[in-house]
């Protein structure tokens, strides 16, 4: 059984591999997605260490001389109208900071130095030989300055739209969001809908939000003058990845003979700065920077400092997990939006479906924190959900039921690493 489902992972990954890197979906996303390449190295490095490597260096070889690690990686030889908005809506060439390779202007969670450590482990002597981590450490490192200075509040990451968050349209940004003036729906084409239902994708309003925030981003050159900004968000996710990131570059450093010590000092200032400002009533929030308010309600990513070592509030977020909000191993998947919220939305992208790469980050934050029992739950509830619906996107997360594109590359990681690496 483990094994049909072991080849179908492997089949999808091979299909939507490139030659230097992997799609997230043949149709629907033709282009090298930021964070989409982190979960599936931590996939591929069970089939091909190099293979994995090689997808974070393509990544890491579209960096911006800033440091800022692009969102997405435009592949030139694809059809320029395969995806909104595309390499001329971003102008990225145009600014003096890019690579000669167009891409976009913002950033996604730093899923990425943990990404490149489990990637190393896979097969060090290879991994040693090709010298792996020495080439992408310095590389790592300019991405996470560029994350805490020109991004930094008080030791916390922002975003400043929320495609960086990954969860694009999470209830959590409704309330900044509406502040936004959307751009009308006859200036853009979305693509979106050519391969998704609408039911199951943002609005309309929203896209009007995302353009005009992410042109207004582009207009100022990218400038990240947070001050001036309309979304700037503290996210729980960007946030625990950035700690869990550093631990791992700690790790990265030892390994080279480089200091691994500020690496830890920054993964402990981050962690203790996201349970001083986001921890409330037992879960994780976003936070509004200009408003100065939590977001009281509930999203997955309130789940995912979990993977962050040593947590204090850790049994606290586990207790929360195994409640009424998220049914922790009582779903297909945990959902990405807690069911009993006023906008929790099943089928509609991140507004309650079941989404594997978070799913991953609650087991691995859970395995993390010895809490195997509820890791082992939640492995098993994940592999029943893969060979019941496929590789899909997403899933409705209480009957199962597939949404979104089909053959998605970071479920056939994130599944292949639990059959491989679990339990
Ligand atoms: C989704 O986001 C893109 C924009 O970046 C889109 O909807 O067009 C999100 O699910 C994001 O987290 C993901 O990285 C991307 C590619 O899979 O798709």
């Amino acid at each position: 059984m483990n094994t049909a489902l072991d080849r179908a992972a492997v089949d999808v990954l091979l299909a939507n591999w490139t030659g230097a890197y992997t799609v997230p979906s043949r149709a629907l996303y033709p282009h090298q997605w930021s964070w989409d390449s982190a979960f599936v190295a931590i996939g591929l490095r069970h089939v091909s260490a190099r293979r994995a490597q090689r997808e974070l260096e393509s990544l890491f070889g579209a960096q911006w001389a800033d440091g800022r690690v692009p969102h997405i990686v435009f592949d030139p030889a694809a059809a320029p109208e395969g995806y909104f908005p595309g390499p001329d809506f971003w102008r990225s060439t145009d600014h003096p900071a890019s690579p000669a390779i167009a891409t976009s202007g913002l950033v996604q969670p730093p899923v990425h130095a943990l990404a490149a450590w489990l990637t190393f482990r896979a097969d060090p002597a290879q991994a040693r030989r090709r010298g792996f981590l020495p080439r992408l450490y310095p590389r790592l490192v300019a991405w996470h300055r560029y994350l805490a200075t020109r991004r930094g509040v008080d030791d916390l990451v922002a975003i400043v739209h929320p495609w960086e968050s990954g969860m694009d349209n999470s209830p959590a940004w409704d309330a900044a969001l509406c502040r936004v003036e959307p751009t009308p729906a006859h200036g853009f084409r979305r693509r979106d809908l050519l391969h998704v239902q609408a039911a199951e994708r943002p609005t309309d309003t929203d896209y009007g939000r995302y353009v005009r925030l992410a042109g207004d981003y582009r207009d100022s050159g990218y400038a990240d003058r947070l001050a001036d900004a309309q979304f700037v968000l503290l996210d729980p996710m960007v946030n625990a990845l950035y700690a869990a990131s550093e631990s791992a570059l700690a790790d990265i450093a030892a390994e080279i003979g480089a200091d691994p010590r500020p690496h830890r000092e920054a993964a402990e200032r981050t962690g203790a700065a996201l349970v001083a400002r986001l921890f409330a009533d037992g879960f994780c929030h976003a936070y509004d920077v200009h408003e100065r308010r939590l977001d009281r309600q509930r999203t997955v990513a309130g789940l995912t400092p979990l993977v962050v070592a040593d947590l204090p509030v850790a049994p606290a977020l586990v207790k929360s997990a195994l409640g009424d909000h998220f049914r922790l191993g009582r779903t297909a998947l945990p959902p990405s939006y807690d069911l009993t919220g006023p906008a929790f939305d099943p089928d509609r992208y991140w507004r309650g479906p079941g989404w594997f790469n978070t799913t991953w980050l609650v087991w691995h934050g859970l395995t993390r924190h010895g809490e195997l029992d509820h890791a082992g739950r939640l492995r098993d509830a994940t592999l029943t959900a893969a060979r019941q619906a496929g590789f899909r996107e997403y899933l409705h997360p209480l009957t199962g039921e597939g949404r979104g594109a089909t053959d998605f590359s970071w479920t056939a990681a994130v599944v292949l690493d639990l059959l491989r690496t679990a339990p």
